[in-house]
């Protein structure tokens, strides 16, 4: 290894532009479902693109259309049933606590509808509603040639092309952040060519109305699970024309032989958000921007919305292999399927990389709520599991390329979020552990639910908190931010509060574990063949509390506050229950050694410690991480999507990139048009959407975290570069991806080599970094870079 003291360089710039990349999704028809429609958002606004010639439906959503309302779903008197329930754990008798946690240990009243919540007061996330356009084509050919629907991430704009009886059609989307509109452009290359009949509508609680003779608006109110009177919405259209004449009938929006018309639909709820957005009068809100949007030329909308867009996107760009392919310009379904056939298309991987990038940047931004289980996109009342945030793996995994992908002021939303649960989730606290701090379990949605869910089976897992804490320590790992840390710290030291408070010692090692608790959703086998989830510390647990107990102590420690909590918490941290290996030389998921009734089973949470933590590295830990891949490989390379991607993540850390291309392959098989809940049936849709299945965005985002992490891994003091490069990628680079400790990094390879690395520091300083067995350490002020060759030499 070779110290370089300090590097004098001044800022580099980014490795060279790479040449032209196709990042455009493309389809040779109209979609038929949802997941073959072109999703668009502003972070709160979002639109499905179907493309029909005839008739086009766009599909709207507002990320506050849910229905529920705040309810106290703690179970009262549970604390009185926790000595029992822990002393049947502690006596073996899981099976009997199992029943004591159901019967007095889950949530009371309607819980979350057991997942159908949309009509009691947990609520669901719901679509907005659809925007209809009938087209009356002139001429008599029906026949339509040359169609084409694409949408190009590059710019974030969906396009419709096609001929009818000569004429070509045209049609451009996009929803802009800067003007908080969706806005649709519809040309007809033939003076007067363009007819078309506007509705607005959704399929229950609303009426919709005309506004002059250039506009609609749709209101109504949710339910909100006990007197109808939830959230209100309005969605508001205008239309402005080009030549022809447009009036109102009815609800409906007639243009009549026009050149052109450009829709602007704007939209607003009276949700409390977690931040900014606080709605009195969505009618009149949603009407003032719809003005205020269609009171500026179509161009300079499009440009503000592009430029603000590929103010994220840009960032990074990824290239695997040379310039675009024959296959970039084929239907992007049929990529889907020649893949899954054998075809190399590396070009498609990082389409889809580019897609996780793209899906976050449209459903995540400052002031709004958080992407769910759907992101913002949704054409249900009643979404699947009430498309909430599942905060076992699913919400957290939202966020996870947000940092290493350059998108770290998008991680906003979900730092609300957790703060948003603090209050609800103390009470929580108290009601079922007699302890202090906050808890917060398998779900929640904006009314605050903390509660267990209502099967000990996959209800009672309760360091789901402890996770969403990751994302406010880990952000500071990157960022250095200080005032975010303190800003943080109480909702971190609250979490590791709770779970100090509510830890007890188990008898055999006096280790301390968390009771009653379950390894997320797995079932194991009792040695009297009964099957049973709740147990003492499952390993997930324990990774989880080490985690989270020492990012508090070092808060603490860098704020200076708290010392005597920080040396309590420092002595509970050496005592919790470690990672262990079992007979099988598979990483232990209970702190018993017992058989799990799904081998298969799609979580895989005991390895929660190599990917999303940090506490098993090959390098660090290699009997742990050889026990990893044992696991793992027991475990096959099946499952939902989000399951497929937290594999790619796994295998991406134990450094072996041929099998994390593997997961990523297995991801992206096409899922047909299935939208029915299987727990095995992972790929992706059409649309490139992720397909549990149903449509669940969570193994987009873990994808793209997935393929960050095979180019580049990064701990506080330490850069991997291209830690899990497999041998289909054997030549390409990435730009702008980030590191913790403050760092930007480009690497570019070729036959299967890194040729150069740039390090740019925004605000770091020390940093050792490793090729392979190789590593150098660079002494870097912010603002400067160093450029390496492939042997790690400055140049
Ligand atoms: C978790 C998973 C399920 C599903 C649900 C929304 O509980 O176990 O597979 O993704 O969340």
């Amino acid at each position: 290894m070779r110290k370089i003291a300090s590097i004098l360089a001044l800022v580099l710039p980014c490795l060279q532009a790479a040449s032209a990349i196709d990042q455009t999704v493309r389809f040779g028809a109209p979609a038929a479902h949802f997941t073959e429609s072109c999703p668009l958002g502003n972070g709160r606004i979002g639109a499905m693109v179907f493309g029909g010639v005839n008739e086009e439906r766009i599909v709207l959503n507002e990320s506050g259309m849910w229905s529920g309302s705040p309810q106290d779903a703690d179970r009262p008197g549970a604390a009185a049933a926790l000595p029992e329930i822990r002393r049947l754990l502690l006596e073996g008798r899981n099976a009997d606590a199992e029943r004591l946690v159901n019967d007095h240990f889950t949530c009371t009243g309607r819980g979350s509808g057991f997942g159908n919540g949309a009509r009691v007061p947990y609520g669901c996330y719901q679509v907005l509603g659809n925007l209809r356009l009938k087209f009356i084509h002139a001429g008599n050919d029906t026949t339509v040639r040359q169609y084409r629907r694409e949408l190009d991430l590059s710019g974030a704009v969906a396009r419709v092309s096609y001929m009818r009886s000569g004429v070509r059609y045209m049609r451009e989307a996009f929803v802009s952040a800067p003007d908080q509109a969706f806005v649709f452009k519809i040309e007809a290359k033939k003076r007067g060519a363009l007819s078309v009949d506007i509705n607005l509508d959704r399929p229950e609680h609303f009426q919709t109305e005309a506004v002059r003779s250039d506009g609609l608006i749709m209101t109504g109110q949710l339910d909100n699970g006990i007197n109808g009177k939830g959230v209100r919405f309005a969605a508001r259209l205008k239309v402005s024309v080009k030549g022809g004449s447009m009036k109102a009938e009815g609800g409906t929006i007639l243009v009549r032989n026009a050149d052109q018309a450009v829709l602007y639909v704007t939209a607003a709820t009276d949700i409390r958000s977690f931040a900014g957005r606080n709605i009195a009068d969505p009618a009149k809100t949603a009407s003032d921007e719809a003005d205020a949007a269609a009171g500026k030329s179509y161009s300079l909308v499009r440009k503000n919305h592009i430029s603000d867009y590929q103010g994220y996107f840009n960032r990074v760009n990824l290239k695997l292999g040379e310039g675009p392919s024959d296959l970039s310009f084929k239907p992007t379904p049929a990529r889907l399927i020649e893949l899954a056939g054998g075809n190399a298309d590396n070009a498609l991987m990082a389409l889809f990389f580019d897609f996780g990038r793209y899906l976050l940047i449209s459903s995540s931004r400052p002031g709004g709520f958080p992407p769910n289980l759907q992101g913002i996109w949704a054409e249900e009342v009643q979404t699947p599991w009430n498309a909430d945030w599942h905060l076992n793996i699913n919400a957290q995994m939202n966020y996870w390329p947000a940092e290493s992908c350059n998108l770290l002021d998008l991680h906003q939303p979900m730092f609300a979020f957790i703060e948003s649960l603090v209050e609800s989730g103390s009470g929580t606290a108290v009601k079922y552990y007699n302890a202090g701090g906050w808890v917060a379990h398998v779900f929640s949605n904006p009314w605050g639910f903390t509660s267990p869910g209502e099967s000990a089976s996959w209800g009672a897992t309760m360091t789901c908190s402890a996770w969403l804490c990751q994302h406010l320590w880990d952000h500071y790992l990157y960022t250095g931010d200080r005032e975010f840390l303190a800003g943080a710290y109480p909702v971190i030291k609250g979490s590791a509060r709770f779970y100090a408070d509510m830890l007890i010692e188990e008898k055999k090692h006096g280790w301390l574990v968390t009771a009653p608790s379950n390894s997320p959703e797995n079932t194991f086998i009792l040695p009297d063949g009964s099957r049973a989830h709740i147990c003492l510390g499952p390993t997930m647990d324990m990774q989880l509390l080490r985690y989270l107990f020492g990012a508090c102590v070092e808060a603490s420690d860098i704020l200076g506050l708290d010392a005597d909590f920080r040396s309590e918490l420092s002595e509970k941290r050496a005592r919790l229950a470690p990672t262990r290996i079992g007979e099988d030389g598979r990483v232990m998921e209970w702190l018993e050694p017992y058989a799990e009734n799904d081998p298969y089973h799609r979580h895989v949470s005991h390895l929660w410690g190599l990917y999303p933590g940090s506490e098993i590295t090959p390098f660090t830990m290699p009997e742990l991480a050889a026990a990893a891949r044992k696991t793992l490989d027991a475990r096959g390379d099946g499952g939902t999507g989000w399951c497929l991607a937290h594999k790619l993540t796994l295998w991406a850390r134990l450094g072996d990139g041929n099998r994390a291309l593997q997961l990523l392959r297995n991801q992206l098989k096409p899922a047909g048009e299935r939208s029915v809940i299987n727990t095995s049936g992972g790929g992706t849709y059409a649309n490139l959407f992720d397909a549990h299945p149903p449509f669940q965005i969570d193994g987009n985002f873990g994808a793209t975290a997935g393929v960050a992490e095979m180019l580049m891994q990064s701990a506080e003091n330490e850069i991997r570069l291209l830690p899990a490069l497999p041998d289909a990628w054997p030549g390409g680079e990435v730009r702008g991806l980030r590191a913790r400790g403050g760092f930007e990094v480009d690497v570019k390879w070729a036959k299967g080599k890194m040729t150069k690395a740039v390090i740019r520091s925004i605000h770091g300083r020390g940093v050792r970094i490793f090729l392979g067995l190789k590593s150098v350490d660079l002494a870097l002020s912010p603002g400067r870079a160093a450029r390496l060759d492939g042997d790690l030499n400055l140049k």
